[in-house]
C-alpha cells in the first residue's frame, strides 16, 4: 500500500449507504456498487482513496491494526470490541437504532428481574449486556449468539434477548416485546491513531468534511 493512500474500511448495507453523502462532502465519490459488484475494494474518483468492504464487526479491527486509516461502525459494535487503538472523533448520527431487551409476550420480565432468578439472555452483545445486567444486579446465563437472536425465545433457548431495534418490526414479527431499552445507537468516524499522525492533512480534510455534514439532530 502506497504511504499517502487512504483506506476507509465500510460494512455493506445502511452503513455504506449512509456514508455515501458524508463522502460527498468531502468530494469524494465511490466508483462502483458494492451490491452489483464482487470487489472488495472499491476505487474512488479520487485516486488517493478507496473503500474496503468488510463485515461490520471487522470494521473496528481493520482500522485498529492499520488495515484500514478509517471507518465507519456502529458504537454497538464499538464498545463491544472495546476501541483500543481508535481515535474516535465524530458521532455521524447516522444508521440509528437503539440497543434493548426483549422477551416474548407471555414472559413476565418484571417478576423475572424481581425474584432474583437467574435470567437467560441470548445477544451477539454480551459485553453490553453483561454491563447492563450488572448494574442492574440481576444474575444472568448469557448465550452468545451471531444472528437471529429473536428466535431464541421461541425455542426456549433464553428468557430473553438483548439485540438493536430500529422500527420494532421485527420484535412484533415474532411475538416479543422490548421490555427495557439500554442505550441509543448512532455510527461512529473510528481513526487509526498512527496513520492520524503519518497522514495527518489528508485525514483532517475527511473528518472536518464529514463533520460539516453530519446530519442535524431531528427531534
Ligand atoms: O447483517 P450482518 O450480519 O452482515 O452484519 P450486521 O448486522 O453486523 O451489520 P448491519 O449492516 O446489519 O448493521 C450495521 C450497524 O447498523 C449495526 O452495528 C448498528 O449500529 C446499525 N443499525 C441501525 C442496525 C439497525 N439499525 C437495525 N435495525 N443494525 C441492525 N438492525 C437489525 C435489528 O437488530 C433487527 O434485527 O435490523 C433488524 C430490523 O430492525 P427493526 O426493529 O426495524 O425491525
Ligand atoms: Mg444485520
Amino acid at each position: 500500500m502506497s504511504s499517502n493512500m487512504i483506506t476507509l474500511a465500510l460494512s455493506k448495507g445502511r452503513i455504506f449507504d449512509e456514508t455515501l453523502p458524508l463522502l460527498a462532502a468531502a468530494g469524494i465519490e465511490v466508483l462502483e456498487d458494492p451490491e452489483k459488484s464482487r470487489k472488495l475494494i472499491l476505487p474512488t474518483n479520487q485516486p488517493n482513496v478507496r473503500v474496503v468492504l468488510v463485515r461490520a464487526t471487522d470494521v473496528p479491527t481493520y482500522v485498529q491494526y492499520g488495515g484500514a486509516d478509517l471507518g465507519v461502525t456502529g458504537k454497538d459494535t464499538l464498545i463491544e470490541h472495546g476501541g483500543q487503538g481508535l481515535y474516535q472523533p465524530l458521532d455521524l448520527q447516522i444508521a440509528k437504532c437503539r440497543v434493548s431487551v426483549a422477551v416474548r409476550s407471555d414472559f413476565d420480565y418484571e417478576r423475572a428481574v424481581k425474584q432474583g432468578s437467574r435470567l437467560k439472555v441470548a445477544t451477539k452483545y454480551t459485553s453490553i449486556a453483561r454491563d447492563f445486567f450488572a448494574t442492574k444486579g440481576v444474575h444472568v446465563d448469557m448465550v452468545k449468539l451471531y444472528g437471529s437472536m429473536e428466535l431464541a425465545p421461541l425455542t426456549g433457548l433464553a428468557d430473553a434477548i438483548v439485540d438493536l431495534v430500529s422500527t420494532g418490526n421485527t420484535l412484533k414479527a415474532n411475538h416479543l416485546v422490548e421490555v427495557e431499552r439500554i442505550m441509543d445507537i448512532s455510527s461512529y468516524l473510528v481513526v487509526n491513531q498512527a496513520a492520524l499522525k503519518l497522514k495527518q492533512a489528508p485525514l483532517r480534510r475527511i473528518i472536518d468534511a464529514f463533520a460539516s455534514a453530519i446530519p442535524a439532530e431531528k427531534n
